[in-house]
């Protein structure tokens, strides 16, 4: 059965390719760029009708949202999945943590201090978005002080949900939360994060 994973690694897909790289999925990559032609028109709206990346096909069977397509191949591989009820609750919380209270709010102050262009950030928007992403590293940081994973004993698809999506964390300052600035930093000291950030890096920097 193939995997075929679509988007380009600097993008949201970079979570799914590092999922697949801890999971030792072999896959092909489809690089289509979010900016791009490809993902507004067939036949890749019938893989993702948001016309977004990332998206995957497995065997046949398509998907999106990056980070459940996470935990579906997580759940398939019986790989950095928890062994309890308990430990899947957490992987839930997390990871809908991740989607709900860091994506919008890390996008919101990333976006008008660093990514889009100067001219159209808004610093009150960056303004805005601050007190709310503290809050949140300050909920992650109590969790963290009496585990050193979220989930479980060991690192699971939990904690690489949530660490990919605070890929921006180091650049608004960790230090506030030390534990949780150790835990950030121990999930991209793993090999298949280093792999799939250089990845990231290189396809930022390729011309389109
Ligand atoms: N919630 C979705 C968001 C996907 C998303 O917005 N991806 C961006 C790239 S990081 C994209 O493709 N944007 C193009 C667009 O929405 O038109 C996920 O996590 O997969």
């Amino acid at each position: 059965m193939s995997l075929t994973i679509y988007g380009v690694a600097a993008s949201r897909a970079f979570r799914t390719l590092w999922a697949a790289r801890e999971l030792g999925l072999a896959y092909d990559h489809v690089p289509h760029h979010y900016a791009g032609p490809e993902v507004k028109a067939a036949p890749y709206l019938a893989i993702n009708p948001m016309g977004a990346v990332p998206a995957i096909v497995d065997g046949g069977f398509p998907m999106y949202e990056s980070l459940a397509i996470n935990l579906y191949l997580a759940r398939k591989a019986g790989r950095l999945w928890p062994a309890t009820v308990e430990g899947e609750g957490r992987v839930f919380q997390w990871t809908l943590f991740a989607a709900g209270e860091i994506d919008p709010v890390i996008g919101q102050w990333y976006g008008h201090t660093a990514y889009l262009p100067p001219e159209k950030r808004k610093p009150e928007l960056a303004e805005e978005a601050a007190p709310k992403l503290r809050q949140r590293l300050g909920a992650i940081e109590s969790a963290l002080a009496s585990r050193a994973w979220l989930a479980e004993r060991e690192f699971t698809i939990g904690d690489l949900n949530l660490a990919a999506a605070l890929f921006r964390a180091p650049a608004f300052g960790l230090d506030p939360w030390p534990k949780l600035k150790d835990w950030h930093a121990r999930c991209y000291s793993r090999p298949a994060a280093k792999a799939a950030v250089a990845e990231r890096e290189a396809s930022a920097a390729a011309p389109r």
